[in-house]
Order: structure tokens, then C-alpha cells, then sequence
């Protein structure tokens, strides 16, 4: 916490000096002890340089998501008042569920540079190449019922989308459930688990990972990134805290019940909306036009045998 009050302090100043003696005052503690925080910060990559006369001045922050950085002016009411960062991790997902099993609060995040066990839905792999990419999760503890946590995968898939449109002016589409496209390559995944009992939600681990200024070799078959589609190096720490700030709004509405807002937003995002598709749950394989998107996430089928199928989870491919 003192770090960043320091390092909030140092980026106010906007390029100038902060004394050591204004800090020790505004935060009151010792100018030695300012010292090893400014110390601190250096180890975690910032660059400070410090006169004997004028103070400390930042040169430059590291280009990470770290949480100190993540956290600067983000404007949220709950996603990422905490937030854990890690250089390396096997599973974002894991670790903020082990969090949120030992009573972690609702919001919290957890960041890694790099995960050497990323996930995807039923143990796929998720592929996390250091320093290019985002990958967090996020705990949620939402009042509904197990069978409604499709929504959630839902209004967060429209958060990236949107977010995507609005900073990058790409046309970000959602394939369903958990799949946000550009021009049909993948540049993002969502892993939404739960601990639940039948009638009750203890928690929603929310898993996101997005290819940001990734090279295509990197990435598997059909995956895509945003530098790759724009053209050009995103900024990661933008990027991450606009998507954080819109998860929140989403959540939100949510929250306040007005998901029917959500949907309505999310339809006119659908890749899959009125198109024909083969789906893969539960080991069959149908196809058919989907018709609709329901409140709960779930996709509504009209099948070639004539009768519609209500689907909670599975893997589309498009047809024609
Ligand atoms: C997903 O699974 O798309 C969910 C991915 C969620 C990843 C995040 S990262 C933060 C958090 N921590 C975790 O451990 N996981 C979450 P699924 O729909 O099953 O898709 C998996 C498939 O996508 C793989 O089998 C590959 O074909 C493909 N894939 C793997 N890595 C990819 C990447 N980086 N970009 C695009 N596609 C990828």
C-alpha cells in the first residue's frame, strides 16, 4: 500500500521531482523508510531517479501488468480493488480459486505475465506466451443459480467485445459461449467455473485471456491478436483496465437485474445469431440455425430434424 501511495505521488508529479521530505510527511514515515519503498518499486521494474536535492522523478514504469499499475485512476466499484499480479503462475483460474476458497472477496483479481498451465474448458489448453498477452481472473459472488452462470460468461464476453470496438474501432464479434473473434481469428477465451451447491453459488472464478501483442506464430490454428488486426503494438495496461472498467458496468446492470439490457447488447454482437451451425455438446453432434440467445446464456437451436434444442454449453462451428 505505501508503494503505491509513493508511486502515486511520484506519477502525480507528472515528470517532476517529489521530495523525500513531502512523501515522509504525507505518508508519515521516515525518509529512510521512503528510501526502501522507492527501492522496492525499482526491484518491481520502475525506474526512479533520485537527487539528493530534489527528490525522486519517474523515468519509466515497466511495461507489465503488474497490479500497482492496473490499479492507477481505475475507475471501478468492485472488479480489481485487489488485485494479485505474479510474473509466472500455471493457472490464473487456480490460484483465484484457491483465494476465494479461503474467503477472498468479491472483485479481486489475479494477473500473470505468463501461465505454464493455462486452461481452456474441459482441459484444453490455454496458451499464455509471456509478456504479450493478458490473462486474469476475477472472483465474483452473484446471487443466482448454478444453472444462470452461462450470463456471466455472456455479459463478460460483451465486455471484451465492446472494449475492443471502443479503444480499437475492430469489429470484435462473440462466438458462442466464450470466444470473442475478429475477423474470425480467436484473440479471446473465457473459463468461467463456480463453486456451487445445487441451489446456491458460493463463487465464479471469471478466466480471460486475450492475445494482445502477440505474433501469430505463437498462437495455435484460428487464433488471432489485437496488434495483429490493428496493425500496430496495443497498449496492455490500457487495454486491461478499460476491459475491467466495462466488466464492472456489465456487472452491474446485472447485478441490478436488468440482464434483458445485456442481452440485447450481446445479440447485436452474435457471430452466431440466424446463422447455421454444428454444435458439439455431450458428445453429439447436431446442427441447425440458431434462432436465439436466451437470458441465461443459453443458445437456442432450431434443428434440421425440425424441433429446437436449448443449449447451455458446447463448441459451435460455423456453417456456410
Ligand atoms: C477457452 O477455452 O477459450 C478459455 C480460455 C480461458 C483462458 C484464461 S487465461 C486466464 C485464465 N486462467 C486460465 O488458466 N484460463 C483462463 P476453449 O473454448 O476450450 O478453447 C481452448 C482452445 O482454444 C484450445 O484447444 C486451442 O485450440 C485454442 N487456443 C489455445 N490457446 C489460445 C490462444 N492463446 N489464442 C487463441 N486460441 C487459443
Amino acid at each position: 500500500m505505501t508503494d503505491e501511495r509513493i508511486l502515486d505521488f511520484i506519477k502525480k508529479r507528472d515528470g517532476g521531482y517529489v521530495s523525500g521530505e513531502e512523501l515522509s510527511e504525507a505518508l508519515g514515515i521516515s525518509r529512510t523508510a521512503v528510501w526502501k519503498h522507492v527501492e522496492k518499486l525499482r526491484d518491481e521494474g520502475y525506474d526512479i531517479a533520485a537527487s539528493p536535492h530534489l527528490g525522486y522523478k519517474l523515468i519509466s514504469a515497466p511495461d507489465r501488468l503488474t497490479g500497482i499499475e492496473l490499479k492507477w485512476e481505475l475507475n471501478t466499484e468492485l472488479i480489481g480493488k485487489k488485485i494479485y499480479s505474479y510474473k509466472e503462475i500455471g493457472s490464473t483460474n487456480e490460484a483465484a480459486y484457491d483465494l476465494a476458497m479461503s474467503g477472498e472477496e468479491e472483485g479481486s483479481v489475479v494477473v500473470a505475465e505468463y501461465q505454464t498451465k493455462g486452461r481452456g474448458r474441459m482441459g484444453r489448453k490455454w496458451i499464455s506466451p509471456k509478456g504479450k498477452g493478458a490473462y486474469f481472473s476475477m472472483i465474483l459472488r452473484p446471487d443466482i443459480l448454478p444453472r444462470e452462470i452461462s450470463s456471466i460468461t455472456l455479459l463478460s464476453s460483451l465486455a471484451v467485445a465492446k472494449t475492443i470496438r471502443e479503444k480499437l474501432g475492430l469489429k470484435a464479434l462473440i462466438k458462442w459461449p466464450n470466444d470473442v473473434l475478429i475477423n474470425s481469428g480467436k484473440v479471446c477465451g473465457i473459463l468461467t467455473e463456480m463453486n456451487a451447491e445445487p441451489d446456491k453459488i458460493n463463487f465464479i472464478v471469471l478466466g480471460i485471456g486475450i492475445n494482445i501483442n502477440t505474433k501469430e506464430e505463437m498462437l495455435p490454428e484460428g487464433a488471432s491478436s489485437l496488434m495483429a488486426e490493428k496493425g500496430e503494438e496495443v497498449s496492455r495496461l490500457e487495454f486491461v483496465r478499460q476491459l475491467l472498467e466495462c466488466i464492472d458496468k456489465y456487472y452491474k446492470i446485472f447485478n441490478s437485474g436488468k440482464i434483458s439490457d445485456i442481452i440485447k447488447e450481446y445479440k447485436a454482437l452474435s457471430a452466431v445469431l440466424d446463422r447455421r451451425v454444428q454444435i458439439n455438446y455431450h458428445n453429439r453432434l447436431v446442427s441447425g440455425h440458431v434462432l436465439d440467445v436466451d437470458k441465461e446464456g443459453a443458445l437456442i437451436l432450431r434443428m434440421d430434424s425440425g424441433l429446437n434444442e436449448r443449449i447451455l454449453a458446447g463448441d459451435v462451428t460455423m456453417l456456410r
